[in-house]
């Protein structure tokens, strides 16, 4: 529950390790840039900015066995791994700030133990375009920012699951995905095998968002630790152009922000990841702009007037 004694930690993973397009190291100055830390503070939260963790150079090699730069993904890995755990056990809450989506691997795994540990239910919203529920052997591009949900649940490379003291660091049960168009054949697969709930745009333009938010949260209780995980693609690129992999058809400003809005009322939110932001190809740090918005709201900034 965040109020005025909660202290957020911005952790800085300037990389792109697991992207396929160069520029999402930049993503951490740019949230600084766009004011994260003062706006937070605004907001009348505790913040410190514990800087940018250290990581190796992106290679931009080729896939070995189905994986690229395993090695260096597993590196900035440990280092959030390390930084969020940290956070945790000072009672903070992390704020990752990536960084492409390969960082919620450590992250996740992070607060998949302090939340074990502490009794607690853990659920995750995964804000995206995208599943991110490849391996190593069904990954059509070997870029790892596509493979974290598949580590998470416990499949995929060795290197890369079983950090949080278990298999898995989630039952397929505690992560709900919302913004979801761009899904390889063989996630589709894995989506329906390991029944994972999915909040499609098909779903949210039937639907609308309202409902597949109040469907995400639904058992959320006092008991429960809610982590958001927002690639930053899981906007439209029309609101959003500063993203590697940017997919036509996604939510608007207005429907993420009711996202972030009905999170913050949960009152359960714990723990951040910001990723995939890539300055280089945005438009004069909009999307950074957006992002911090967005993340204003998930702090509880509401649009309500009463
Ligand atoms: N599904 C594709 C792959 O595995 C694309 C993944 C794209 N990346 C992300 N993740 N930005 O959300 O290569
Ligand atoms: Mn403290
Ligand atoms: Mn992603
Ligand atoms: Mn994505």
């Amino acid at each position: 529950m965040t109020t005025s004694t909660t202290t957020l930690q911005l952790i800085g993973a300037p990389t792109d390790v697991g992207a396929s397009v160069r520029g999402a190291g930049m993503g951490p100055d740019a949230l600084r840039v766009a004011d994260i830390g003062g706006m937070l503070t605004r907001l009348g939260l505790q913040v410190i900015d514990a800087g940018n963790l250290a990581g190796p150079a992106t290679p931009w090699t080729a896939p070995a066995h189905g994986l690229r730069h395993l090695e260096e993904v597993v590196a900035w890995n440990r280092a959030v791994y390390q930084a969020v755990d940290t956070a945790l056990g000072a009672g903070h809450v992390p704020v990752m700030m990536g960084g492409d989506h390969c960082l919620a691997i450590g992250s996740i795994s992070a607060v998949a133990r302090h939340t074990r540990q502490r009794g607690k239910k853990l659920r995750v919203l995964w804000f995206d375009a995208h599943t991110d529920v490849n391996t190593d052997t069904t990954s059509p591009s070997g870029n790892i920012h596509g493979m974290p949900v598949a580590c998470l649940l416990g499949h995929g490379p060795a290197a890369l699951t079983g950090w949080s003291g278990e298999r898995a660091a989630l039952a397929p049960e505690a992560i709900r995905f919302i913004g979801i168009r761009s899904v390889d054949a063989d996630e589709k697969k894995a989506i329906r095998t390991l029944g994972l709930t999915v909040f499609d745009m098909r779903h949210i333009d039937e639907n609308g968002m309202r409902a597949a938010m109040a469907a995400a949260l639904a058992d959320v209780d006092e008991d429960t630790h809610l982590h958001v995980s927002f690639d930053l693609d899981c906007l439209d690129p029309d609101y959003a152009p500063g993203v590697g992999t940017g997919v036509r058809g996604g939510p608007t400003y207005r429907e993420m922000q009711l996202c972030m809005e009905m999170a913050a009322d949960t009152g359960r939110l714990g723990s951040l990841d910001v990723v995939e932001l890539n300055p280089a190809l945005d438009v004069r740090n909009r999307t950074a702009e957006v992002a911090v918005e967005l993340i204003e709201s998930l702090f509880g900034k509401s649009t309500l007037v009463r």
